[in-house]
């Protein structure tokens, strides 16, 4: 008998997402995933409220400077986490062919860059000066690396430019692309016993500011167009000679068709907004709570129905 009434309730629930959101399509909303646990988790946080509003949503792994293209068309719906600094590039061009857009920006304010733990500081004291930390390049030095230090950037599909860097600074430095995030908590985890001084590729928001207290390198300060014209930053002949932007945003991207194909789906998509403490908390339940993603994702939203549920009432009336 109460096995009945859960049954009966339950599908009237059911109907009545249905109904309200009957103008989007049932086709699944497919969303990327890359390889970085905020964006896997935040993607299936997305993917579960849209779930509960009785949409279809499918994931794909995809690269993820080519996400932009598969966005511009229509093969994948969205993307959650543009980052400022890694895929600015990607989305301005695809921005200009069309088919995308700017679906708005989240609270976050994000950097990404070359970091040390701050034990580091202690064999490199003028950090976080770069050219202080080129002047310790020895301190970094490896086998691998010879007289120069090493410096593990992240894997080659963030286009973090660490090599050119190097170049257009002059350092004394030999870049090494880990092959995944997981690598470059090894490195710093492997570090720690022995205080050894290490300089990796590390972002926020993120779990590790919670488990690693450290600093991001200063780098000549970034300019628009340090990418794109080398007049712009401190080398004339160079492009790649700034740091990432320091107070970078994090934005969401859409497919153009999306708002017509899934309406309710797109008006939740526009109002969402997560904080730093919020996604270095996604992270968090995936890199240090050892979650599977779609766990994290269960467990995030049981936590933060007071941020979500409002998000979705205000797109479903
Ligand atoms: C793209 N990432 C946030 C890992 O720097």
């Amino acid at each position: 008998m109460k096995k009945l009434t859960l049954l009966a309730s339950a599908s009237a629930v059911a109907v009545m997402g249905v109904a309200a959101n009957a103008a989007d399509s049932d086709d699944p909303i497919v969303i990327p995933i890359h390889n970085w646990s905020s964006q896997i988790v935040m993607s299936n946080v997305v993917g579960q409220m849209f779930e509960e509003m009785d949409l279809n949503v499918e994931y794909v792994t995809t690269d993820s400077q080519a996400v932009y293209e598969s966005v511009r068309l229509g093969d994948v719906a969205l993307e959650l986490e543009v980052w400022e600094g890694a895929f600015g590039a990607s989305f301005r061009e695809a921005l200009s062919k069309g088919g995308l857009h700017d679906a708005g920006d989240h609270d976050a304010v994000t950097r990404e860059d070359w970091w040390y733990p701050m034990w580091t500081k202690d064999a490199c004291p003028g950090l976080p000066d770069w050219k202080a930390l080129n002047d310790c390049a020895a301190v970094f030095a490896t086998a691998e690396t010879g007289d120069k230090g090493r410096y593990l950037d992240g894997p080659v599909d963030w286009l973090k430019h660490g090599q050119e860097r190097v170049e257009a600074l002059g350092m004394d430095f030999v870049v090494v692309n880990a092959g995944s995030a997981a690598a470059l908590w090894a490195e710093i985890g492997a570090a720690e016993a022995e205080k050894k001084p290490v300089v990796v590729f590390n972002w926020t928001p993120n779990f590790a500011e919670a488990v690693w207290p450290g600093e991001f390198v200063e780098f000549p300060a970034w300019e628009d167009g340090c990418d794109t014209d080398p007049s712009v930053g401190p080398n004339p002949d160079a492009l790649y000679d700034c740091g990432n932007p320091a107070t970078g945003y994090l934005k969401k991207a859409a497919w153009d068709g999306m708002k017509d194909k899934w309406p309710t789906a797109y008006c939740v998509l526009t109002k969402i907004s997560f904080t730093n403490p919020q996604i270095a908390e996604m992270a968090k339940l995936v890199d240090t709570d050892e979650l599977e993603p779609e766990d994290a994702a269960v467990e995030w939203l049981s936590a933060n129905r007071g941020i979500v549920d409002p998000w979705i009432n205000e797109c479903s009336g």
